[in-house]
């Protein structure tokens, strides 16, 4: 019986062309989509915790979340006829204004990673663009980038458009260079985390999952 532990491994070293033929093994071996996709995560958790303690940087980071993508683009069929749901649906975008999206991708691959269904707005996104955006997908989680000062006043103004909907069920994560807790408390965001691994941990906390 094959080992998902190899496809572990080459999910969080990065490796796609290894992940991606493992994920096409394994569905050929008739694993579960599910163990298939658990095993993908715990390479994301592993290099996301590694993150965190500073023993890799953002270029592992954005190799191994890659390697998720590719895999997770073989798996998703299989899943989806397996009647798989994700935990819950994510928004995510860089606010008006603001064309910095490297930061904004890592987080949006890594909640993709963590079995959340995201929706990816890109760059320059209005209050209302986030408010549409949440509506229309039911979402739970609404993630909000932000790299310039200049900008944070518009990370401010969605989170108004959002609470003036009153779309309380939906949860709103901050982060970016500039961004601080104490910036969150003051614009009434739910969370604030200052890396893409922590915005993992900080979504399933907000969403009371895991
Ligand atoms: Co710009 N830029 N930039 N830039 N740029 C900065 C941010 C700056 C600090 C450079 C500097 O002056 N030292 C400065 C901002 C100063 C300030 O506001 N205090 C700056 C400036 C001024 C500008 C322009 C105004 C320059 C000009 O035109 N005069 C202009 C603005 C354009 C605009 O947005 N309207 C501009 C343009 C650009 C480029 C287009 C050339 C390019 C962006 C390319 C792109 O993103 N596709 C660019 C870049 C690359 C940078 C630097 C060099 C790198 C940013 C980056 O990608 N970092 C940056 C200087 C620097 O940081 N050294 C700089 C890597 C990335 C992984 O980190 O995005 O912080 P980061 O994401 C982190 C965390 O912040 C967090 O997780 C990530 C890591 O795990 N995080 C979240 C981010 N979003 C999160 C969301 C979350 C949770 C965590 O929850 C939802």
């Amino acid at each position: 019986m094959m080992d998902l532990k190899d496809l572990t491994e080459a999910i969080k070293t990065g490796n796609r062309t290894q992940a991606t033929s493992l994920t096409q093994e394994a569905l050929d071996a008739d694993l579960t989509p599910q163990s298939i996709l658990d095993a993908m995560v715990v390479g994301m958790d592993e290099i996301g915790d590694k993150f965190k303690r500073n023993e890799v940087f953002v270029p592992e980071m954005l190799i191994a979340a890659r390697a998720m993508n590719e895999s997770m683009a073989i798996l998703e069929p299989s899943l989806v006829k397996s009647g798989y749901k994700p935990l819950a649906t994510a928004v995510i975008g860089t606010v008006q204004g603001d064309l910095h999206d490297i930061g904004k991708n890592l987080v949006s691959m890594m909640w993709k990673g963590s079995a959340l269904n995201v929706i990816d707005l890109g760059t320059n996104v209005t209050p209302d663009k986030f408010v549409a955006a949440i509506k229309e997908h039911d979402a739970k989680l609404v993630g909000l980038s932000a790299l310039l000062t200049t900008t944070m006043p518009s990370m401010k103004a969605t989170v108004e458009a959002i609470k003036s909907e009153e779309l309380s069920d939906v949860k709103i994560l901050i982060g970016g260079a500039p961004v601080t807790q104490s910036f969150a408390d003051q614009i009434g965001a739910d969370g604030y985390s200052p890396d893409a691994a922590s915005a993992v941990d900080s979504a399933h906390q907000l969403l009371g999952i895991r």
